[in-house]
Protein backbone atom coordinates (compact mmCIF):
# COMPACT_ATOMS: atom_id res chain seq x y z
CA UNK A 1 0.00 0.00 0.00
CA UNK A 2 2.73 2.52 0.83
CA UNK A 3 4.17 2.41 -2.84
CA UNK A 4 0.54 2.84 -4.21
CA UNK A 5 0.59 5.69 -2.20
CA UNK A 6 4.11 6.62 -3.50
CA UNK A 7 3.41 5.78 -7.07
CA UNK A 8 0.40 8.67 -6.71
CA UNK A 9 3.03 11.30 -5.32
CA UNK A 10 5.59 10.54 -8.28
CA UNK A 11 2.64 11.10 -11.04
CA UNK A 12 1.49 14.43 -9.16
CA UNK A 13 5.05 15.66 -8.42
CA UNK A 14 6.16 18.43 -8.23
CA UNK A 15 2.25 18.58 -7.30
CA UNK A 16 0.51 17.83 -3.86
CA UNK A 17 -2.29 15.40 -3.72
CA UNK A 18 -4.05 15.51 -0.05
CA UNK A 19 -4.59 12.99 1.93
CA UNK A 20 -8.76 13.29 1.59
CA UNK A 21 -7.61 12.24 -2.02
CA UNK A 22 -5.24 9.46 -1.38
CA UNK A 23 -7.42 7.86 0.99
CA UNK A 24 -10.31 7.83 -0.84
CA UNK A 25 -8.17 6.09 -4.00
CA UNK A 26 -6.68 3.52 -2.18
CA UNK A 27 -9.95 3.02 0.45
CA UNK A 28 -7.98 3.99 3.78
CA UNK A 29 -8.38 6.47 6.41
CA UNK A 30 -6.59 9.79 6.50
CA UNK A 31 -4.94 8.46 9.43
CA UNK A 32 -3.80 5.33 7.69
CA UNK A 33 -2.49 7.62 4.88
CA UNK A 34 -0.66 9.18 7.42
CA UNK A 35 0.94 6.24 8.38
CA UNK A 36 2.19 4.98 5.27
CA UNK A 37 3.53 8.39 4.52
CA UNK A 38 5.56 7.83 7.79
CA UNK A 39 6.98 4.77 6.72
CA UNK A 40 8.05 6.25 3.68
CA UNK A 41 10.18 8.97 5.57
CA UNK A 42 11.36 6.17 7.34
CA UNK A 43 13.07 4.40 3.99
CA UNK A 44 14.22 7.88 3.62
CA UNK A 45 11.49 9.68 1.04
CA UNK A 46 11.46 13.25 1.55
CA UNK A 47 7.62 13.87 1.78
CA UNK A 48 6.68 17.71 2.74
CA UNK A 49 3.23 18.02 4.05
CA UNK A 50 0.59 21.48 4.44
CA UNK A 51 -3.05 20.76 6.20
CA UNK A 52 -3.83 22.99 2.96
CA UNK A 53 -2.60 20.98 -0.28
CA UNK A 54 -1.53 17.76 1.07
CA UNK A 55 1.16 15.97 0.43
CA UNK A 56 4.20 16.57 -1.84
CA UNK A 57 6.99 14.21 -2.42
CA UNK A 58 10.62 16.21 -2.65
CA UNK A 59 13.79 14.92 -5.14
CA UNK A 60 15.75 12.65 -2.84
CA UNK A 61 18.33 10.58 -2.89
CA UNK A 62 18.09 7.34 -4.93
CA UNK A 63 16.44 4.16 -2.81
CA UNK A 64 16.35 0.49 -3.18
CA UNK A 65 13.51 -0.98 -2.75
CA UNK A 66 10.81 -3.18 -4.39
CA UNK A 67 9.21 -0.40 -5.56
CA UNK A 68 11.56 1.23 -7.04
CA UNK A 69 13.09 -1.77 -8.17
CA UNK A 70 10.16 -2.54 -10.82
CA UNK A 71 8.12 0.65 -10.67
CA UNK A 72 8.22 1.08 -15.21
CA UNK A 73 10.68 -1.49 -16.11
CA UNK A 74 8.33 -2.43 -18.79
CA UNK A 75 9.27 -6.57 -18.95
CA UNK A 76 6.61 -9.22 -19.36
CA UNK A 77 7.76 -11.51 -17.58
CA UNK A 78 10.59 -10.96 -15.21
CA UNK A 79 9.60 -9.01 -12.70
CA UNK A 80 6.23 -9.30 -12.26
CA UNK A 81 6.84 -9.54 -8.67
CA UNK A 82 9.77 -8.08 -6.77
CA UNK A 83 11.37 -8.41 -3.35
CA UNK A 84 13.75 -6.81 -1.76
CA UNK A 85 15.39 -7.61 1.79
CA UNK A 86 18.19 -5.82 3.38
CA UNK A 87 19.74 -9.17 4.39
CA UNK A 88 18.86 -12.78 3.47
CA UNK A 89 20.96 -15.62 3.86
CA UNK A 90 21.00 -16.24 -0.29
CA UNK A 91 18.30 -14.62 -2.49
CA UNK A 92 18.24 -18.18 -4.18
CA UNK A 93 17.43 -19.89 -1.24
CA UNK A 94 14.48 -17.58 -0.75
CA UNK A 95 14.02 -17.48 -4.29
CA UNK A 96 13.12 -21.70 -4.03
CA UNK A 97 10.95 -21.56 -0.89
CA UNK A 98 8.70 -18.97 -3.16
CA UNK A 99 8.78 -21.00 -6.10
CA UNK A 100 8.02 -24.11 -4.07
CA UNK A 101 4.94 -22.16 -2.72
CA UNK A 102 3.39 -21.32 -6.44
CA UNK A 103 4.91 -17.72 -6.65
CA UNK A 104 4.22 -15.84 -10.04
CA UNK A 105 7.05 -16.86 -13.03
CA UNK A 106 9.18 -13.68 -13.22
CA UNK A 107 9.04 -13.05 -9.60
CA UNK A 108 12.46 -11.27 -8.45
CA UNK A 109 14.43 -11.35 -4.97
CA UNK A 110 17.16 -8.99 -4.82
CA UNK A 111 19.01 -8.26 -1.61
CA UNK A 112 21.48 -5.70 0.01
CA UNK A 113 23.68 -8.25 1.69
CA UNK A 114 23.52 -12.22 1.79
CA UNK A 115 25.38 -13.83 4.67
CA UNK A 116 25.33 -17.24 3.07
CA UNK A 117 25.87 -16.51 -0.42
CA UNK A 118 26.43 -19.72 -2.56
CA UNK A 119 28.33 -20.51 -5.80
CA UNK A 120 28.43 -23.38 -7.91
CA UNK A 121 29.18 -27.00 -5.92
CA UNK A 122 28.90 -25.75 -2.58
CA UNK A 123 30.97 -22.55 -3.26
CA UNK A 124 30.69 -19.80 -1.41
CA UNK A 125 29.70 -16.26 -3.04
CA UNK A 126 30.99 -12.98 -1.23
CA UNK A 127 28.52 -10.81 -0.82
CA UNK A 128 29.00 -7.92 1.27
CA UNK A 129 26.55 -5.13 2.61
CA UNK A 130 25.98 -2.77 0.03
CA UNK A 131 28.92 -3.39 -2.20
CA UNK A 132 26.89 -6.02 -4.02
CA UNK A 133 24.28 -7.01 -6.20
CA UNK A 134 21.97 -10.24 -5.15
CA UNK A 135 19.19 -10.76 -7.33
CA UNK A 136 17.90 -14.19 -7.97
CA UNK A 137 14.75 -14.89 -10.52
CA UNK A 138 11.96 -17.62 -10.65
CA UNK A 139 11.23 -19.21 -14.10
CA UNK A 140 8.97 -21.30 -15.45
CA UNK A 141 10.36 -22.59 -18.58
CA UNK A 142 8.13 -25.34 -20.35
CA UNK A 143 11.01 -27.78 -21.35
CA UNK A 144 12.80 -30.32 -20.80
CA UNK A 145 15.57 -30.69 -17.87
CA UNK A 146 18.37 -31.37 -20.25
CA UNK A 147 17.24 -28.42 -22.30
CA UNK A 148 18.27 -26.12 -20.02
CA UNK A 149 21.85 -25.12 -20.35
CA UNK A 150 20.54 -22.36 -22.97
CA UNK A 151 19.47 -20.63 -20.04
CA UNK A 152 22.63 -20.40 -18.37
CA UNK A 153 24.13 -18.82 -21.49
CA UNK A 154 21.76 -16.24 -21.84
CA UNK A 155 21.73 -15.35 -18.70
CA UNK A 156 25.16 -14.29 -18.93
CA UNK A 157 24.75 -12.79 -22.51
CA UNK A 158 21.50 -11.04 -20.88
CA UNK A 159 23.55 -9.76 -17.80
CA UNK A 160 26.91 -8.46 -19.93
CA UNK A 161 24.62 -6.18 -22.08
CA UNK A 162 22.91 -5.10 -18.97
CA UNK A 163 26.30 -4.05 -17.59
CA UNK A 164 27.30 -2.42 -20.96
CA UNK A 165 24.41 -0.55 -21.86
CA UNK A 166 23.85 0.63 -17.75
CA UNK A 167 27.67 0.88 -17.33
CA UNK A 168 29.63 1.64 -20.38
CA UNK A 169 31.79 -1.43 -18.43
CA UNK A 170 32.57 -4.44 -21.09
CA UNK A 171 32.71 -8.17 -19.72
CA UNK A 172 33.78 -11.56 -21.75
CA UNK A 173 31.81 -14.40 -20.67
CA UNK A 174 34.13 -17.55 -19.50
CA UNK A 175 32.17 -20.67 -20.20
CA UNK A 176 29.85 -21.69 -19.32
CA UNK A 177 28.82 -18.22 -17.68
CA UNK A 178 31.68 -16.10 -15.09
CA UNK A 179 31.59 -12.41 -16.48
CA UNK A 180 35.33 -11.52 -16.32
CA UNK A 181 37.37 -8.24 -16.70
CA UNK A 182 40.95 -8.48 -17.74
CA UNK A 183 40.49 -11.88 -16.41
CA UNK A 184 38.93 -11.26 -12.76
CA UNK A 185 35.66 -12.45 -12.19
CA UNK A 186 32.59 -9.38 -11.72
CA UNK A 187 29.81 -11.81 -11.94
CA UNK A 188 28.75 -14.98 -10.99
CA UNK A 189 25.55 -16.63 -12.21
CA UNK A 190 23.74 -19.87 -10.47
CA UNK A 191 21.15 -21.89 -11.64
CA UNK A 192 19.32 -23.93 -9.60
CA UNK A 193 16.20 -26.17 -10.59
CA UNK A 194 13.74 -28.62 -9.34
CA UNK A 195 12.21 -31.16 -12.49
CA UNK A 196 10.51 -34.55 -12.82
CA UNK A 197 12.31 -36.79 -15.60
CA UNK A 198 11.27 -35.03 -18.57
CA UNK A 199 9.50 -31.15 -17.13
CA UNK A 200 10.83 -28.78 -15.16
CA UNK A 201 8.82 -27.89 -12.18
CA UNK A 202 11.19 -24.22 -11.61
CA UNK A 203 14.18 -22.90 -12.10
CA UNK A 204 15.77 -20.06 -9.63
CA UNK A 205 18.47 -18.08 -11.49
CA UNK A 206 21.00 -16.14 -8.90
CA UNK A 207 22.75 -13.45 -9.88
CA UNK A 208 25.96 -11.58 -8.18
CA UNK A 209 27.39 -8.36 -9.20
CA UNK A 210 30.46 -7.11 -7.75
CA UNK A 211 29.29 -3.64 -7.90
CA UNK A 212 31.26 -1.21 -5.51
CA UNK A 213 33.96 -3.28 -4.13
CA UNK A 214 37.75 -1.75 -4.08
CA UNK A 215 40.44 -4.09 -3.84
CA UNK A 216 40.67 -4.22 -0.23
CA UNK A 217 37.39 -5.42 0.79
CA UNK A 218 37.75 -8.92 -1.08
CA UNK A 219 39.28 -11.23 1.00
CA UNK A 220 43.20 -12.21 0.14
CA UNK A 221 42.53 -15.19 -2.42
CA UNK A 222 40.03 -13.01 -4.27
CA UNK A 223 42.23 -9.82 -4.74
CA UNK A 224 43.64 -10.68 -7.78
CA UNK A 225 41.02 -12.75 -9.15
CA UNK A 226 38.10 -10.44 -8.86
CA UNK A 227 36.91 -7.10 -9.60
CA UNK A 228 34.21 -4.84 -9.10
CA UNK A 229 32.37 -2.52 -11.67
CA UNK A 230 33.13 0.51 -9.72
CA UNK A 231 37.26 -0.44 -9.99
CA UNK A 232 36.77 -1.17 -13.01
CA UNK A 233 34.99 2.29 -14.18
CA UNK A 234 38.03 4.05 -12.40
CA UNK A 235 40.75 2.86 -14.40
CA UNK A 236 38.94 4.00 -17.53
CA UNK A 237 39.10 7.42 -18.62
CA UNK A 238 37.37 9.96 -17.25
CA UNK A 239 35.88 11.17 -19.97
CA UNK A 240 34.27 7.48 -20.62
CA UNK A 241 32.86 6.88 -17.20
CA UNK A 242 28.91 6.53 -17.11
CA UNK A 243 27.05 7.89 -14.19
CA UNK A 244 25.53 4.67 -13.21
CA UNK A 245 23.88 3.30 -9.51
CA UNK A 246 22.45 -0.05 -8.39
CA UNK A 247 19.17 0.47 -9.08
CA UNK A 248 20.37 1.44 -12.86
CA UNK A 249 22.00 -1.95 -13.21
CA UNK A 250 19.47 -3.97 -11.29
CA UNK A 251 17.06 -2.95 -13.57
CA UNK A 252 18.45 -3.45 -16.64
CA UNK A 253 19.62 -7.02 -15.37
CA UNK A 254 15.83 -7.79 -14.90
CA UNK A 255 15.19 -6.18 -18.63
CA UNK A 256 17.59 -8.16 -20.23
CA UNK A 257 16.61 -11.25 -18.54
CA UNK A 258 13.28 -10.52 -19.45
CA UNK A 259 14.46 -10.29 -23.20
CA UNK A 260 16.53 -13.44 -23.30
CA UNK A 261 13.95 -15.41 -22.05
CA UNK A 262 11.28 -14.66 -24.28
CA UNK A 263 13.37 -15.16 -27.65
CA UNK A 264 13.99 -18.85 -25.84
CA UNK A 265 10.31 -19.11 -26.00
CA UNK A 266 10.38 -17.72 -29.58
CA UNK A 267 12.25 -20.18 -30.71
CA UNK A 268 15.51 -17.75 -31.26
CA UNK A 269 18.19 -19.65 -29.53
CA UNK A 270 20.63 -19.61 -32.48
CA UNK A 271 20.85 -15.67 -31.77
CA UNK A 272 21.60 -16.16 -28.02
CA UNK A 273 24.55 -18.55 -29.14
CA UNK A 274 25.42 -15.87 -31.45
CA UNK A 275 25.87 -13.39 -28.74
CA UNK A 276 27.48 -15.65 -26.58
CA UNK A 277 30.09 -16.10 -28.85
CA UNK A 278 30.63 -12.74 -29.41
CA UNK A 279 31.14 -11.88 -25.85
CA UNK A 280 33.16 -15.59 -25.26
CA UNK A 281 36.75 -15.17 -24.19
CA UNK A 282 37.27 -19.04 -23.98
CA UNK A 283 36.37 -19.72 -27.88
CA UNK A 284 39.88 -19.80 -29.16
CA UNK A 285 41.54 -20.49 -26.49
CA UNK A 286 43.59 -23.01 -24.63
CA UNK A 287 41.92 -24.60 -21.64
CA UNK A 288 42.51 -27.35 -19.87
CA UNK A 289 39.42 -29.68 -17.72
CA UNK A 290 39.09 -33.21 -16.48
CA UNK A 291 36.80 -35.44 -17.65
CA UNK A 292 36.84 -38.52 -15.05
CA UNK A 293 39.94 -37.79 -13.26
CA UNK A 294 41.58 -37.81 -16.55
CA UNK A 295 43.47 -34.27 -17.50
CA UNK A 296 42.80 -32.77 -21.01
CA UNK A 297 43.79 -29.54 -23.00
CA UNK A 298 43.24 -28.54 -25.72
CA UNK A 299 41.74 -25.77 -27.76
CA UNK A 300 38.05 -24.41 -27.25
CA UNK A 301 36.95 -24.66 -31.06
CA UNK A 302 32.50 -23.29 -30.61
CA UNK A 303 29.91 -23.55 -28.50
CA UNK A 304 27.32 -26.47 -29.64
CA UNK A 305 23.37 -25.83 -30.45
CA UNK A 306 22.89 -26.86 -27.18
CA UNK A 307 25.14 -24.63 -25.24
CA UNK A 308 27.81 -27.91 -24.90
CA UNK A 309 31.86 -26.36 -25.35
CA UNK A 310 33.60 -28.09 -27.71
CA UNK A 311 37.89 -28.97 -27.32
CA UNK A 312 39.82 -30.12 -29.78
CA UNK A 313 42.10 -31.85 -27.34
CA UNK A 314 45.85 -32.45 -27.77
CA UNK A 315 45.01 -36.21 -28.45
CA UNK A 316 43.07 -35.22 -31.76
CA UNK A 317 39.64 -36.01 -30.14
CA UNK A 318 37.03 -33.34 -30.19
CA UNK A 319 35.16 -33.70 -26.67
CA UNK A 320 31.79 -32.42 -26.15
CA UNK A 321 31.41 -30.04 -22.39
CA UNK A 322 28.08 -29.75 -20.91
CA UNK A 323 28.98 -28.61 -17.46
CA UNK A 324 32.05 -28.07 -15.44
CA UNK A 325 35.04 -26.14 -14.80
CA UNK A 326 37.80 -25.31 -17.48
CA UNK A 327 40.62 -22.91 -17.34
CA UNK A 328 41.34 -20.91 -19.36
CA UNK A 329 44.89 -19.26 -20.40
CA UNK A 330 44.94 -16.09 -18.89
CA UNK A 331 41.79 -15.97 -16.91
CA UNK A 332 43.03 -15.52 -12.93
CA UNK A 333 40.81 -18.54 -11.12
C1 LIG B 1 29.33 -18.63 -9.15
O1 LIG B 1 29.76 -19.80 -8.60
O2 LIG B 1 30.03 -17.85 -9.75
C2 LIG B 1 27.86 -18.32 -8.90
C3 LIG B 1 27.68 -17.16 -7.99
C4 LIG B 1 26.22 -16.80 -7.85
C5 LIG B 1 25.97 -15.78 -6.79
C6 LIG B 1 24.54 -15.34 -6.77
S1 LIG B 1 24.27 -13.98 -5.75
C7 LIG B 1 22.57 -14.14 -5.89
C8 LIG B 1 22.30 -15.64 -5.82
N1 LIG B 1 22.15 -16.09 -4.45
C9 LIG B 1 23.13 -16.95 -4.12
O3 LIG B 1 23.27 -17.51 -3.00
N2 LIG B 1 23.96 -17.15 -5.17
C10 LIG B 1 23.53 -16.39 -6.32
P1 LIG B 1 31.19 -20.46 -8.84
O4 LIG B 1 31.47 -20.51 -10.32
O5 LIG B 1 31.16 -21.72 -8.09
O6 LIG B 1 32.20 -19.45 -8.23
C11 LIG B 1 32.44 -19.39 -6.85
C12 LIG B 1 33.88 -19.00 -6.66
O7 LIG B 1 34.07 -17.64 -7.07
C13 LIG B 1 34.33 -19.05 -5.21
O8 LIG B 1 34.82 -20.30 -4.87
C14 LIG B 1 35.41 -17.98 -5.16
O9 LIG B 1 36.66 -18.48 -5.64
C15 LIG B 1 34.93 -16.96 -6.20
N3 LIG B 1 34.17 -15.86 -5.57
C16 LIG B 1 33.42 -15.87 -4.44
N4 LIG B 1 32.85 -14.67 -4.25
C17 LIG B 1 33.25 -13.88 -5.26
C18 LIG B 1 33.00 -12.54 -5.61
N5 LIG B 1 32.19 -11.75 -4.89
N6 LIG B 1 33.59 -12.05 -6.73
C19 LIG B 1 34.40 -12.83 -7.50
N7 LIG B 1 34.67 -14.11 -7.23
C20 LIG B 1 34.09 -14.65 -6.12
Amino acid sequence: MKYNILHRLKEASPGCVSGGELGKLFGVSRTAVWKYIEELRQEGYLIEASSRKGYRLLPSFEKLNSYEIADGLGTVIVGRAVEYYDTVDSTNNLAKKLAAEGCVAGTAVVAGRQTAGRGRLGRNWESPAGKGIYVSVVLRPDMAPAETQILTLAAAVAAADALKEATGVGTGIKWPNDLVIEGKKVCGILLEMSSEADKVNYIVLGIGINFSQDREDFPDELKNRAVSLRMSAQAKDPAEIKQFSKLSVIRAVLFKLDEVIRQISDGRREDILERWRKYSVTLGRTVSFKLQGIEYSGTAVDITPDGKLSVDCLDGVRRDLYSGEVSVSGIYY
